[in-house]
């Protein structure tokens, strides 16, 4: 992808771990890669449809200035979010900060931190078949909107399902979302259990019923197999209601396993039953 550079802005601040730091800052350099796709804007000789470096450098030096922070670590994540947020063309970020006169005792040309955030594309499958379905899905989709680091693209429409696994309860109301977000997984499902918990979930059976059950059945193509996380959700492609509501928003796309797209999946399904 094409990249903007800011390269070295030279910003005093206050960041620092020991008092004296805080008290009498120093001088940071920060330097930034933008991820833009900028051949519309090269094409047209038009700033409106890239990311403008002047308005990026005085926005990096006022967030750096303003803020205190103990880490660069800090300083670089929020700076990465603050950008991600604020630039909707802008893909991926790149943060580089150095501290020259970090007080080390040794003569060393400079410490610095760099990261790389930007925007990954997730499946969310919603579930509900306790108390008002309706109303605790829509709570999850609503709150998933307004997260920072969380922008809502699509929405499948919400089926009434009867309940897969354990089957001594009621119906669910299923339906999937696909979102655009920064979270990593992992921070993305302490995001999801958190909205399970704030709509009254209580965890005893399992495949039970609850007021609200989100699960990342993607995160880009990516293969996750943790303690905590196993993506694709590790039984997308044996239940009609992932898969239906799926097929509706991503039709196309691929299981990075199974190398099939939900279509495929879906009516292989079908088939068997
Ligand atoms: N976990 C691992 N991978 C993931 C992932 N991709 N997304 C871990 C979310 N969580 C993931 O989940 C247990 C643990 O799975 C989590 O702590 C997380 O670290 P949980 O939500 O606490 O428990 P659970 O939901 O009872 O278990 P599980 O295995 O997640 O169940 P499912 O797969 O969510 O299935 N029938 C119908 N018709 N509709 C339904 O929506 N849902 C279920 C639950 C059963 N039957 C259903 C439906
Ligand atoms: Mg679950």
């Amino acid at each position: 992808m094409d990249k903007i550079n800011i390269k070295n802005l030279e910003i005093f601040a206050y960041h620092g771990v020991l008092p004296e730091e805080k008290q009498n800052g120093q001088t940071f350099y920060v330097s930034a890669v933008l991820f833009v796709d900028i051949e519309a804007a090269g094409k047209a000789d038009d700033l409106s449809k890239s990311v403008d470096y002047g308005k990026v450098s005085h926005l990096i030096k006022s967030y750096v200035r303003s803020n205190i922070f103990d880490l660069i670590e800090t300083v670089a994540q929020g700076l990465a979010e603050k950008l991600l947020m604020e630039y909707p063309l802008l893909r991926k970020v790149g943060i580089e900060i150095k501290k020259p006169d970090a007080p080390v005792g040794l003569p060393l040309e400079t410490v610095s931190v760099e990261i790389e955030r930007g925007w990954h594309t997730a499946y969310i499958g919603l579930g509900s078949n306790l108390g008002d379905r309706l109303q605790h899905l829509r709570f999850a989709v609503e709150s998933l909107r307004k997260t920072v680091g969380c922008r809502l693209l699509a929405m499948s429409k919400f089926i009434s399902t009867p309940p897969y696994g354990y089957e001594q309860q009621g119906d669910f109301l299923n339906g999937c979302i696909k979102i655009e977000t920064f979270l990593s997984p992992g921070e993305l499902l302490n995001k999801l259990q958190d909205l399970e918990n704030q709509s009254g979930r209580i965890r005893d059976v399992r495949w039970g019923p609850r007021t609200l059950d989100l699960d990342i059945l993607m995160y880009d193509s990516w293969i996750l197999d943790t303690e905590r996380l196993y993506v694709p959700h590790i039984e997308m492609h044996k239940r009609d209601f992932v898969l239906g509501p799926l097929s509706e928003i991503a039709p196309n796309l691929i299981h990075p396993i199974y190398k099939k797209t939900v279509m495929q999946l879906l009516e292989e399904l079908k088939s068997k039953h």
